[in-house]
């Protein structure tokens, strides 16, 4: 398109560069001399231009539609927004606030594990897996907020899972609860187990949670049922009875098992090389075993000792199938393996999880810790 035109003397085509809208919507019109302004620089000047002041000037509503385009894209296999003032977010709000001031809406998003992986009995092909997915949902959500800040908005990332506000330990140290988050967004329920549950994908997610400054056209609402179908299986799978019938949860039990190679249990193992006399009574009280795979912990990425809670929950569309099919195969090929396992269970003197695995796992050597949430005793003079 263009237009005669006689300028100074001049005798040129002038070409109407039609760009992207302007503040009220309406499209801008550039004039410039054809040969200029089909110059591929010049184009390229322009419609770079033109995208930054649309940035500088993003609708105040984030488009639904976009925004779940831009999450599937990004990698999440599911997402879904929720406004910070839904009831369910209170607890979370002067969290999400500090952690960004301005804060309006929670961009909750799941990725899948694979599920055989994580069903294994070897925990480094389990924690692989973890580990690998951690980093694919937090890859995804950089990118969600990468591309709500180059279309204008502030936007951030919490980690997935580690690193956190260790400052704060042993209060709470993680800057956003992604279960909480996903359960109003209506991404799925907790289950017995407290594993966030999807529909379909049952408890194999991972979750993270995007904040951004703008409100969303259109917010999702909490499932109106839970997809756990309340078969116990992960109370039958944890190995220190952390997961009670009724959806109760022994948080010590779990963290201290479970997070052995984590924070509190690492201070344990700390503790244990500065109160030994020589490599011989060190070595003694810890097995080689158990000090190689801290170092791998260490050297790596931290390893779980357990998960199975969430490694036999048969819930979910994609999932339930082979549980409904034959229930009995299915624990001879899930759990069975998970509870022959054998594998050192570490629990606090006297607690209940010390009980349970005594007498639920006989064939699992039981090992009493601190778990390194308090420090020993001094040791007064005298004492051997
Ligand atoms: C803290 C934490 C843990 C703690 C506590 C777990 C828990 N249920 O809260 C420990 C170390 C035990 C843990 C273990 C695991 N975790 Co974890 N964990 C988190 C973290 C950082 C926060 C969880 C949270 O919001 N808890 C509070 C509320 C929302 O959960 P809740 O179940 O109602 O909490 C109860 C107890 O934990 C307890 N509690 C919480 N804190 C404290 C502190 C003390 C001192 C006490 C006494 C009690 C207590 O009180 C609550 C009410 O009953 C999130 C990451 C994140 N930033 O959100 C991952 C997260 C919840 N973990 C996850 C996973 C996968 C696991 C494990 C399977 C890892 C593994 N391989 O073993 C296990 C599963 C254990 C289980 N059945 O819950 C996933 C869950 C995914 C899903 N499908 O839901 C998350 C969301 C990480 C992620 N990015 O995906 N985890
Ligand atoms: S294993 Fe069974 S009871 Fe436990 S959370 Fe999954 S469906 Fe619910």
């Amino acid at each position: 398109m263009g237009r005669y035109c006689e300028l100074e003397n001049e005798t040129h085509w002038e070409a109407d560069v039609v760009h992207t809208s302007d503040q009220s919507g309406q499209p801008r019109r550039r004039t410039l001399p054809s040969k200029l302004a089909e110059h591929p620089s010049v184009q390229a000047v322009l419609a770079r231009r033109d995208a930054e002041e649309a940035a500088s000037n993003p609708p105040a509503v984030i488009d639904a539609a976009w925004l779940r385009e831009l999450c599937l894209r990004a990698g999440a296999d599911d997402a879904a927004a929720v406004s910070l003032d839904h009831p369910d977010l209170a607890g979370e709000r002067a969290y999400a606030i500090e952690a960004m001031p301005g804060s309006r809406t929670l961009i909750s998003l799941v990725v899948r594990m694979n599920r055989e992986s994580y069903r294994s009995t070897a925990r480094s092909v389990a924690n692989h897996e973890f580990h690998l997915a951690d980093d694919e949902v937090n890859h995804a959500a950089r990118m969600i907020a990468q591309g709500l800040e180059d279309a204008g908005y502030r936007a951030l990332n919490p980690a997935a899972g580690f690193p956190q506000e260790m400052d704060r330990f042993p209060g709470r140290i993680w800057v956003v609860a992604h279960k909480t988050v996903a359960v109003a967004a209506g991404l799925g329920v907790m289950g017995i187990n407290r594993n966030v549950i999807h529909p379909k994908y049952g408890n194999f997610i991972l979750l993270a949670t995007v904040l951004v400054d703008a409100e969303v056209s259109d917010y999702a609402e909490p499932l109106d049922y839970s997809p756990c179908v309340d078969c116990k299986l992960c109370v039958a799978a944890c190995p220190v009875g952390a997961i009670g019938k009724e959806g109760d949860f022994d948080f010590f039990a779990c963290m201290t098992h479970n997070y052995r190679e984590f924070m509190s249990g690492f201070t344990e193992w700390a503790q244990t090389v500065a109160d030994a006399e020589d490599a011989s009574d060190f070595r003694a009280q810890v097995t080689d075993s158990e000090n190689a795979s801290m170092w791998q912990s260490l050297a790596f990425r931290p390893s779980y000792k357990s998960g199975y809670c969430l490694a036999v929950c048969p819930a979910g569309e994609d999932v339930l199938g082979p549980y409904l099919e034959d229930r009995k195969q299915y624990m001879d090929t899930v759990l069975r393996p998970l509870q022959d396992k054998q594998e050192t269970l570490y629990v606090l003197p006297g607690s209940h999880a010390q009980e349970y695995a005594q007498r639920r796992y006989p064939h699992k050597p039981v090992k009493e810790v601190s778990g390194g949430w308090q420090p020993p005793v001094p040791k007064r003079e005298g004492d051997s």
